[in-house]
């Protein structure tokens, strides 16, 4: 009973949110560097406000970030120490392609990342890398227009091709693309899109997504033939809908509020456009045009195992009177009156983690893989810079317990669980870095003050027991 001997316990990081250094090893920019933090950043990372260049009046913290750049060593190390057996990280595209459209690949930028997963290697940690987080070369937004392109694949298979063959031994479990929805969300973070006026958005989503799904198929079959213990996953920013009442609108409601998402995982898992999509996309008069041959390849590559985040379930209602908002989510949904809610507004749910679970299980018959969950929090060090941040601790614990319920009785079957934020780093979806999910603190603000110093909050000695103990120690 309980988790799986070879459990994958870790935690997670973003290239963007983490690495700074953005200017260094010939690394070329991302759309992601140009989203400041602030009231404008929705906009920006919606795609509706364009920003294709720094200026004077916004600080931008995907800059320098945490620095992770120069600080990995030490970084891989506290990780070492809490016992991690995996690091989910990602890589950024524009260090191996600094325009992206190059046909050889920036040394600097491979060796940059060859050296990490060696340092991971050390402590015993496997990574598990995430190929795109969010990150676009800013010259294929310029000169493509990013995933509206088709040429989009094979700039993708490029990167694909250079660190499978480059990493092949070092690296076995890798996901496509993160929160692969987001695209419908904030589409030039996910997809590096942004609008001109007047355009079907709809229409450019959707044709953008299909070529991040046939980049999916890709990947997937190359890292298979490069090597054959490469394991491949899709991910999914999830958190099932729930109906607000049990009127059956509500109830459908809900369902339609779960295909949303669920449409893209249904092509990189089943292998298929699902009929509700298909016949949702003509009644919108979306057009999605493909090439001969797309859905046979879609068919003959669907991914190893579903890996997916989870923060809160949703809810989804018909009545215009409850469409209020949770606050500063990029997910619209009404608010859960029987839960609480962090700072940012977040609701929280370990129940809706099971929940989640058994419906992606359900559905898929994949091995899972938790790849972010997590408090994003103000924490306030005490007079000796320490945090005792015992309202993480608790989240975590309560959401570690729900997911070992899905495992002990349910049968769903979990390769692994890594926290987002182990180390804190800047926000997605605000820019800040108040917003903090780490066990590590990092000294910096939200302005880009403070002296980078790490140190050991009370939840870092609590996850390190969490994991010795396989999870039994909560
Ligand atoms: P932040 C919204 C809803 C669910 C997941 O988010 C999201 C977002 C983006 O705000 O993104 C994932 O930093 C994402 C990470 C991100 C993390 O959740 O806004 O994969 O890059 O940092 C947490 O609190």
């Amino acid at each position: 009973m309980g988790f799986r001997k070879d459990f994958l316990w870790g935690g997670a990081t973003a290239a963007n949110q983490c690495e700074g250094g953005y200017k260094e090893g010939g690394r070329g920019l991302a759309n992601v560097d140009l989203a400041p933090v602030g009231p404008d950043r929705f906009a920006v990372i919606a795609g509706e406000k364009k920003m294709f260049q720094f200026d004077d009046e916004h600080f931008y913290p995907a800059k320098e970030a945490i620095d992770m750049y120069h600080h990995y060593k030490e970084d891989i190390a506290l990780f070492g120490e809490m016992g991690f057996k995996t690091y989910r990280l990602s890589i950024a595209w524009s260090r191996i392609f600094p325009l992206g459209d190059e046909t050889e690949p920036n040394e600097e930028g491979l060796k940059f990342y060859e050296d990490l997963f060696k340092e991971c290697h050390k402590y015993g940690i496997e990574p598990l890398v995430t190929i795109t987080h969010f990150d676009c070369p800013m010259h294929l937004v310029e000169k493509y227009g990013a995933w509206r392109s088709r040429e989009m694949v094979g700039f993708y298979e490029n990167l694909c091709r250079a660190i499978f063959t480059r990493y092949k031994g070092l690296v076995k479990y890798w996901l496509t693309f993160n929160e692969i929805n987001m695209i419908l969300h904030a589409p030039f973070m996910g997809a590096g899109l942004y609008f001109e006026e007047g355009e079907n958005k709809e229409q450019v989503k959707y044709q953008a997504a299909h070529h991040e799904l046939m980049a999916s198929a890709l990947a997937t079959k190359i890292a298979h033939e490069v090597d054959p213990e490469n394991q491949v996953g899709c991910m999914l920013a999830a958190g099932s809908n729930y109906a607000y009442t049990c009127k059956p609108e509500d109830v459908f409601a809900s369902r339609k509020a779960d295909r949303e998402n669920y449409f893209f995982i249904d092509v990189q898992s089943r292998g298929e456009y699902p009929a509700y999509a298909l016949k949702e996309m003509e009644r919108n008069g979306i057009n999605v045009v493909m090439e001969e041959g797309d859905l046979d390849f879609l068919k003959e590559h669907t991914v190893d195992f579903i890996s997916f985040s989870y923060y809160s379930s949703r809810v989804a209602t018909t009545d215009p009177k409850l469409l209020e908002q949770t606050a500063g989510n990029i997910f619209a949904s009404v608010k859960n009156p029987y839960l609480d809610a962090s700072e940012w507004g977040w609701q929280i749910d370990p129940l809706g983690l099971r929940i989640t679970m058994n419906d992606l299980y359900d559905r898929y018959q994949k091995p899972l893989f938790i790849v972010e969950n997590g408090l994003g929090a103000v924490d306030t060090p005490d007079e000796n810079g320490y945090v005792a941040d015992d309202y993480r601790i608790s989240y975590l614990a309560e959401h570690i317990q729900a997911m070992r319920d899905a495992v002990d009785e349910d049968g769903v079957d979990l390769l692994g669980y890594t926290t987002w934020g182990c180390i804190d780093l800047v926000s997605a979806g605000t820019g800040e870095m108040k917003k903090r999910y780490g066990f590590i603190y990092v000294d910096r603000d939200n302005d880009g003050n403070g002296t980078l110093k790490r140190s050991k909050k009370k939840s870092f000695d609590w996850y390190k027991k969490v994991i010795a103990s396989n999870g039994e120690d909560l």
